[in-house]
């Protein structure tokens, strides 16, 4: 898990502290859980450290000690102690607070949680503290009204929110000496093309310029979006839709309801208004699967192969077969499926059941079967990251959205690169550019994909010697 101070604020800390140190993180609530037992375990008798908490208002805040953390329940004197803000609601907003009760700079007690001040000033937690969500409410107590610290005039609101609300709270060690190079957080943790309008409309003409492999008979690559209900199939497609119909649409019924609102199965073309032409791909949305209510596995597979005609009405309680009216008899390449997209709300990923994620490993062998690109369309960013919410512009340097995209390559067993950070369009109501640029470049990367795998299957025909213009 990646450690949440960034090289920017490491640099401001260790100009405050005076001297050539680096970090290491010690403790940190969200993986070693929020416990004074544990807190102690892990950083009694570690010399100088720096506590860190970061709140849900997106503050950064918290205290340095010279000298060791214990659980003797006493004092700790120390005349190099000072607390600090880095950050405020968001922005950049470094200040020192530097120690003036020496003999109250710190208290160590076995059920305390990092106390500092007389007071106590900042009290995170005592015993255990519980997660809720995403969020840790601490049961400490924040007076900071600046008993044994000079708060140059700033008080608990404008430190710290009054808020012992956290997303975490780390202790990091601090080490004599420099130390290795650590990331820059502020770096984006992937490569991407920018945001501007330039990029966006390149992306477009991409996109609109897209033809599957001349050689094949297909003439729009088929994209199954394919997860559990209401992770935003139907919203992707009418995201792209909206694109390219130049404002919000809606075509495709969405919505959260207990059972998947989509029930039908349909291949969505894409139609570009200015230029009055269908894209050549087609968006193929599914009925979601639910945790009790297992998609049929073999009408997956029919999907994939394309005997499943579009408007197929899903019936859970009588699946398709090949007895089925409207069954495609002989479907060749231009009806099968040529990429998969799974579609998985990012803000569950932590609480994925294994029922779920069987059900996927389940499809991906049928996938695997047919040698059939996989990728993940990562939506609802916004409910990961509250920067992301003010801005998906900070997609690629949100550390909630990194460990995400980690998570669910590890889940999936599919590479990162593959694993797509899409927010679809649901409140907004008119198109913005940078949601643009990230829908597109998903999709391109899925028509990147589906062309590998049609020139896969081309070769593979040459092959067995079959024809590959094969009838229509
Ligand atoms: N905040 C947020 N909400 C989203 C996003 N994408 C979809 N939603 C909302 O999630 C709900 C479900 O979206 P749908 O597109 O209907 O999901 P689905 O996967 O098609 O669901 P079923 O058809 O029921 O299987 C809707 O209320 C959408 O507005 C997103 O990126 N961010
Ligand atoms: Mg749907």
């Amino acid at each position: 898990m990646p450690e949440l101070l960034s090289k920017k604020y490491r640099d401001q800390l260790v100009t405050w502290i005076g001297r050539t140190c680096h970090f290491q993180l010690v403790y940190k609530i969200s993986r070693d859980g929020c416990s004074a037992p544990t807190f102690h375990q892990k950083c009694d008798g570690q010399g100088a450290t720096v506590t860190v908490l970061y709140n849900t208002n997106n503050t950064i805040y918290g205290g340095y000690l010279s000298q060791s953390w214990n659980s003797n329940g006493g004092w700790i004197n120390d005349p190099n102690a000072f607390l600090f803000r880095l950050q405020y609601n968001g922005s950049s907003n470094p200040l020192k607070f530097p120690v003036t009760g020496t003999g109250n700079a710190g208290y160590g007690h076995s059920n305390y949680g990092p106390t500092f001040g007389g007071g106590h000033d900042i009290y995170t937690f005592s015993g255990t503290v519980s997660p809720s969500g995403k969020a840790f409410s601490l049961n400490g107590g924040l007076t900071i009204l600046g008993h044994s610290y000079n708060l140059n005039g700033q008080n608990v609101n404008t430190i710290a929110n009054n808020s012992l609300e956290v997303t975490n709270l780390e202790v990091y060690k601090v080490i004599d000496g420099p130390g290795q190079t650590v990331p820059d957080l502020d770096k984006p943790w992937r490569e991407h093309d920018g945001w501007t309008n330039e990029t966006m409309q390149a992306l477009k003409e991409s996109l609109l310029d897209y033809k599957p492999m001349t050689e094949t008979n297909v003439t729009a690559a088929n994209i199954l979006l394919i997860g559990q209900i209401g992770a935003g199939k139907s919203s992707f497609f009418n995201s792209v839709n909206s694109i390219f119909r130049g404002k919000i649409t809606s075509k495709a019924c969405s919505g959260s309801f207990e059972h998947s609102v989509t029930t039908m199965y349909r291949q969505y073309k894409v139609k570009d208004f200015s230029k009055g032409k269908f894209l050549n791909f087609r968006l193929c949305d599914t009925r979601g699967f639910e945790e009790e209510f297992a998609l049929d596995a073999q009408e997956i597979s029919f999907i994939l192969d394309g005997n499943i005609p579009d408007r197929y009405q899903f019936n859970p309680l009588v699946p398709f077969t090949p007895d089925t009216p409207g069954y495609i008899k002989d479907p060749n390449m231009k009806d099968k499926i040529h990429c998969v997209a799974f579609v998985i709300d990012g803000s569950t990923v932590d609480v994925m059941s294994d029922t779920v994620q069987k059900r996927m490993k389940d499809l991906q062998v049928r996938m695997n079967h047919r040698g059939l690109p996989q990728v993940v369309f990562l939506t609802k960013l916004d409910k990961i990251c509250p920067d992301v919410n003010d801005d998906v512009k900070n997609t690629f340097t949100s550390t909630a959205v990194c460990d995400a995209v980690e998570k669910v390559a590890e889940i999936m067993g599919l590479p990162r690169a593959h694993v797509l950070p899409v927010k679809n369009y649901e409140s907004e109501t008119k198109l913005k550019p940078a949601l643009d640029i990230l829908l597109m470049q998903a999709l391109q990367r899925c028509l990147d994909f589906a062309d590998d795998y049609m020139d896969e299957q081309l070769d593979k025909m040459a092959a067995e010697g079959k024809n590959v213009q094969s009838k229509d």
